[in-house]
């Protein structure tokens, strides 16, 4: 089933142009779950530049051929030869038309790569190699053809049939079945191509595009899902007219069609007009959905959409260049985001979720640049590097360019590249030429791996008035790569008059007068330096003001965060700061913990929450991020070594003092905000939600039998799962009779709730309890636990490898016993998620001795199966490699 060898090296630098274009495709499909018949016409032409002779080489893998035609003629044997991944035809004319009849088997394929049945229905994923499951082609993005689609299935088993791009005709047979055909007129890469066949049900609406075309939009979902699909609805609607007014961009075929499936790899797919969703990105209502589900919702549906653009009409010339519609496409949907609600908040929700997931990944075995140089098996590069970090390289030219040249860049870019598949070259170059702006320095941020670090140095001169700024930037080693040039790095700053807070006006060496707005500094050199003029005063400098870079700014004292965090204008900064001064904080107390010294409490932190508490009918929603602790997973990426311990100790004594400490003006704005709740689905009452289990969790972690009891009412009364959900983790992190009661009671309610069901399994996944790795274990008994659906186990056990440090990391070795097994289990049936959950072992060299030994052996056994995917090799291959530098780490 899968593909167990150890995969080729596939490298950007051996790009070689398509030999043959495939200009149209025909493809009709008998779908039957067992064998499905699939037979494809192509219209084939040799490239110019090709030598006559030169064979046609298509991709296949599973395929059995059952007929293969050229220009109507049967082919002779000695013609082509067929090989275990490869159909090559040998000599073939400079044009024609090639037929190939192909049997596949969709029930039995559980990789749900090519086409696969879920629930009786059946779907696709074709990203990025699964089109070669389905029929022979050049399974190869620059590769970009019309097509035309028959489905014909059994009318009672699939009354609805749909592909991309319109539908053109239907009809019925007398065998009792029917056919649909579909037609898209758009040339597209084959790995955009979709099918959804089944018993399904639409949801209906429309949108007339600015420019008057009517689009038909439909969602399509299983029976008794119909009323849990309004907000995805709502938020396409959005998207469209969003992407019109802010992009120019309008949708371009007179329907829309959203799949939802149950069993899928990933969060979504924007197959030209049928895009095909996990479950969890479309269906919510607020009893069932928390608010982090509804904003995953309003993220990954506008994602898709708007890949129509970025990613469909332009595409990625190859594999390499995936960031060109990743990181944009993430930018453009953040972006979105921030118009519809809050954009500081949307800032601060970005930059937390690079930190915790790019920032570890970026500084581990498996770091690569946003745009890798070399790959096994591409599907293990869909990552937060790809994605959050290609996104934070879109917005720092964004920003630097500003909205007017950074609109005429775009508007270029969709001019100048439409219909093609281009590179991050043509990207940076199209965007540079609308906009007027040498943008070629950026390139290298696209092929530098790792984290910068700048750190700064000052100095203010009283007497002449004058402050010097030093910068100074280092990128540390990552895999292969020791050495890197110093990158253009954007840093905006202000400067704050350092006995007031009051901004200070100044001037730069070039301005025309003093100013006290944020500055733009581009930091291109290993060290430069700045100096102000007319600073009267002694100043002290902000920066890092929005994140304008993925960067970490290191050496700033406890006293300068703490002075940031509360006077910066900019409330990124303001929580930037608070964050880092509470890790400092609580990776000091780790250290005392781990070495015995003594423990003292800051009184500083509990007076800013304080100050934060006062401030919170106000925002709310800014106020909950603000007051809640970075997590263990975040600090110990700060460690040398890591003591997942010391730090679950420091943390929980910590959120403990807060909950002591502040129990009173707690209470009462917990109680403030409970007589509020509503089921209302907006930014206003969803910050309410946020700051009340923020206060809640500090409460229960204050201790206490009261808190325990207010939880255990939220629980029972809160009209939201959001509310539910937030004092069940509470609670199912005790050992208290309340935890299982609770537990028990949310089974009873929701088992028949697929996806209600995941957050139960989740929650225990995630709980940090004395012998959490039996706990999982046992869970994985239960008779809801599939392995082969994987929503259902990133929900127990991704969560327990990711989100319970001091469970997974259990001194006995089990909860790492658990995570290779599980993998050794998933990987022959779908080893792209096995390879996913392994990456959870990256930390292993980090871990003290003892755990470090069992993390390697646990690897070692993985490596040493000879049946292992290419997938999960890759990764544990990775893993395994000798670390790229002694140190690596640049703290304590
Ligand atoms: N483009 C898809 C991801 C496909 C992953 C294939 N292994 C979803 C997205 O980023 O929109
Ligand atoms: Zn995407």
């Amino acid at each position: 089933m899968s593909d167990t060898s150890a995969a080729p090296v596939i490298r950007l630098s051996e790009y070689r142009p398509p030999e043959f274009l495939v200009e149209t495709v025909t493809l009709a499909f008998a779908l039957a779950p067992e064998t499905t018949t699939v037979t494809a016409r192509l219209g084939v032409r040799r490239a110019a530049g090709t030598p006559a002779g030169a064979p046609l080489v298509l991709d296949g893998e599973g395929l059995a051929l059952r007929a293969l035609r050229l220009d109507g003629a049967d082919l002779a044997p000695e013609r082509y030869a067929l090989h275990s991944h490869h159909l090559t035809l040998r000599d073939p004319p400079d044009q024609f038309t090639l037929e190939t009849t192909t049997e596949i088997h969709p029930a039995a394929n559980t990789t749900l790569s090519g086409l696969y049945v879920s629930g009786g229905n059946f779907y696709t994923q074709c990203e990025a190699e699964g089109f070669r499951r389905i029929t022979f082609f050049p399974d190869r993005p620059d590769v970009m053809a019309r097509y035309r689609v028959t489905l014909t299935a059994d009318r009672a088993m699939a009354p609805v049939l749909l592909a991309n791009g319109n539908p053109v005709a239907h009809g019925e047979n007398d065998d009792g079945t029917h056919w649909a055909t579909w037609d898209d007129p758009h040339p597209k890469p084959c790995y955009l191509f979709a099918l959804v066949a089944g018993d399904l049900i639409a949801v209906r609406d429309r949108f007339v595009t600015r420019s008057g075309r009517e689009v038909q939009l439909a969602i399509w979902v299983r029976r008794g899902d119909e009323d849990k699909t309004d907000y995805a609805m709502h938020c396409l609607k959005a998207a469209m007219a969003w992407d019109e007014s802010r992009f120019g961009r309008e949708y371009d075929l007179d329907v829309f069609n959203i799949a939802a499936v149950s069993d899928f790899n990933m969060g979504a797919m924007e197959n030209k007009g049928l895009n095909i969703f996990n479950t969890r990105y479309v269906l919510a209502r607020p009893e069932t959905a928390t608010d982090a589900d509804y904003r995953g919702i309003e993220t990954v549906i506008s994602h898709e959409y708007f890949h129509n653009w970025t990613g469909n009409r332009i595409t990625c010339r190859d594999w390499f260049q995936l960031s060109l519609k990743e990181g944009l496409t993430v930018f453009r949907d953040q972006e979105f985001s921030a118009d519809q609600g809050s954009r500081g908040l949307q800032r601060i929700q970005d930059v937390r979720r690079l930190r915790a997931a790019q920032f570890p990944e970026d500084a581990g075995p498996l770091a690569h640049p946003v745009r890798p140089d070399s790959y096994h098996k591409i599907d293990n590069f869909y990552t937060a590097t790809v994605y959050q970090k290609g996104a934070e390289l879109v917005r720092m030219i964004a920003s630097l360019l500003g909205p007017q040249r950074f609109r005429a860049g775009m508007d270029r870019y969709f001019a100048s590249c439409d219909n093609r598949a281009v590179t991050i070259e043509d990207f940076l170059e199209a965007l540079g030429a609308g906009a007027g702006v040498d943008l070629t320095p950026f390139l290298a941020w696209y092929a530098t791996a790792g984290t910068p670090e700048v750190t700064l140095a000052e100095d203010y001169d009283s007497e002449t008035g004058i402050f010097t700024l030093h910068l100074r930037q280092h990128i540390p080693p990552t895999p292969g790569a020791p050495n890197k040039p110093a990158l253009p790095i954007p840093l905006a700053l202000g400067l704050l008059d350092a006995e007031t807070g009051a901004p200070i006006a100044a001037k730069l060496a070039g301005e025309t007068a003093s100013s006290s707005a944020t500055r733009h500094l581009l930091l291109d050199q290993p060290a430069q330096t700045w100096h102000f003029e007319d600073v009267g005063r002694r100043p002290v400098a902000a920066i890092g003001r929005g994140f304008s870079a993925p960067i970490k700014i290191l050496g700033l004292s406890r006293e300068r965060l703490r002075f940031l965090a509360t006077h910066d204008p900019d409330p990124f900064l303001r929580w930037d700061c608070l964050q880092r001064y509470a890790s400092e904080i609580l990776l000091a107390d780790a250290d005392a913990v781990r070495t015995g010294a003594a423990r003292a409490a800051d009184a500083g932190l509990i007076a800013a929450i304080a100050a934060l508490l006062d401030q919170a009918a106000a925002d709310p929603a800014f106020v909950a991020e603000a007051i809640t602790l970075p997590a263990e997973t975040q600090l110990a990426e700060e460690m040398a070594e890591i003591d997942v311990d010391a730090l679950h100790m420091a943390r929980e004594s910590l959120r403990a003092a807060i909950g002591r400490a502040l129990a009173a003006p707690l209470r009462a704005l917990y109680e403030n905000l409970r007589a509020a709740f509503s089921p209302a689905i907006d930014g206003a009452a969803m910050g309410r939600r946020a700051l009340a289990n923020a206060a809640l969790s500090y409460l229960v972690a204050g201790g206490g039998d009261e808190a325990i009891a207010m939880a255990v009412l939220q629980f029972q009364t809160a009209p939201t799962m959001t509310g539910r959900l937030g004092a069940l983790t509470l609670l199912a992190a005790t050992e208290r009779p309340e935890r299982e009661a609770a537990l028990a009671d949310f089974y009873a309610r929701w088992r028949h709730d697929p996806l209600v069901l995941d957050k139960w399994f989740a929650i225990q996944g995630m709980a940090p309890l004395p012998g959490a790795p039996a706990r999982v274990r046992a869970l994985t008994r239960h008779p809801d636990f599939t392995a082969a659906n994987p929503n259902r186990l990133r929900a127990l056990i991704g969560s327990f490898a990711q989100a319970n440090p001091v469970g997974f990391h259990d001194a006995s070795g089990d909860g790492y016993a658990l995570l290779a097994e599980t993998i050794a289990a998933v990987d022959p049936a779908n080893p792209q998620v096995a390879a996913r959950l392994a990456s959870a072992f990256g930390m292993w060299r980090r871990m003290p001795p003892a755990r470090r030994t069992l993390m390697a052996a646990a690897l070692a056994e993985l490596a040493g199966r000879p049946d292992l995917s290419a997938n999960s090799r890759e990764v544990i291959t990775k893993m395994l490699a000798p670390s790229p530098s002694a140190g690596g780490v640049t703290r304590h």
